[in-house]
């Protein structure tokens, strides 16, 4: 696997592969790497002639500083990661590599740089107004910020995105379509570990007591598909808060049953309508998310 570093090192390589007619599979990340992350590289193996991925933990994304320093850093384990799982290319460049002075001081002061769109009008309508959108703000600004940069330097045919962040998925797959960037947006399923939690970077902040704790989440989640044919979606809500109030130590931030394609919670669904439950939830000081989608989707998202 080669790594760079430098961006315009990276691009030169690029511009070789690209003259080769070889088509690229992209895989970004912010590192602390787990069975998740790599099954987007599994999947790009199989489907591009080249895989890259990045590590770059962007601090534009992140509600507050102290998120951003608690953020793991195991970039030595994670390159083993990569190599292992047969990674061609690793892009893990510094922040002044990725960000102007400018850009982060715009950060610090708490406004939304939207030069990210090149002067293009950028709608997410609905989608970001909702859960993740509404408890973190600016939170997906930063992350189609730094997406779109690297999708500019890295310019892939096709960049795997996990249905664990179900609604960055679709807020990057709105901005690829309306910034007309050519590339295919995948998504891939959630993996989960033996106890059924959601793999994520942020579990290893967890105690293993609290990962035990943390089980319950995806059991409540898997007990709402269970019973979505039985019960209305407030009795399905009540359900699962009580479920989820049974781990005394969750801080429910929200629980919604929402139409898959507009994320809008939805309260009499149509026999048509696909729906998706999301949760988000403290335990101690992590932060959690999960979902589970209820009917199955028609066409890959
Ligand atoms: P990160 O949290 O490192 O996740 C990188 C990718 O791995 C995302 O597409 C995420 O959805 C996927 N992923 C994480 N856990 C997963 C799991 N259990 N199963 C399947 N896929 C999983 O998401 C980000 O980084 C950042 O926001 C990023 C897109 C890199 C922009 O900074």
């Amino acid at each position: 696997m080669i790594i760079f570093k430098s961006k315009i090192k990276f691009k030169s390589h690029l511009q070789e592969v690209k003259n080769q007619q070889q088509s690229i599979g992209f895989v970004p990340t912010m590192g602390a790497l787990h069975k998740g992350h790599i099954s987007l590289i599994e999947k790009a193996k199989t489907e591009c002639d080249v895989v890259i991925a990045s590590i770059f933990v962007n601090p534009t994304q992140f509600n507050n500083l102290s998120d951003l320093d608690k953020y793991p850093r195991t970039f030595e384990q994670d390159c083993e990661i990569l190599i292992k799982a047969g990674c061609d290319i690793l892009f893990a460049p510094e922040i002044s590599e990725m960000y102007s002075k400018e850009e982060i001081e715009l950060k610090q002061q708490n406004i939304e740089d939207k030069s990210w769109a090149k002067g293009k009008t950028v709608d997410f309508g609905s989608l970001a107004n909702v859960m993740e959108g509404l408890r973190r703000p600016g939170h997906f600004n930063g992350v189609v910020q730094i997406v779109s940069k690297l999708f500019r330097v890295v310019e892939p045919n096709r960049a795997y995105f996990g249905q664990k962040d179900f609604q960055q998925l679709m807020i990057i797959k709105k901005m690829a379509q309306q910034l007309e960037m050519p590339i295919e947006i995948v998504a891939c399923p959630i993996v989960r570990d033996q106890n059924g939690l959601a793999m994520s970077s942020r579990n290893k902040r967890l105690s293993l007591d609290e990962k035990e704790k943390a089980a319950l989440i995806s059991k409540t989640l898997f007990n709402i598909k269970a019973l979505q044919n039985e019960k209305s979606i407030s009795e399905l809500k009540a359900i699962a808060i009580q479920q989820l109030k049974a781990g005394d130590q969750f801080e429910v931030e929200y629980f919604e049953i929402s139409d898959i394609e507009t994320l809008q919670p939805v309260t009499s669904p149509n026999s048509t309508q696909q729906l998706i439950v999301c949760v988000a939830l403290r335990l101690g000081e992590v932060r959690l998310i999960d979902n589970i989608i209820l009917s199955p989707i028609k066409q890959a998202v």
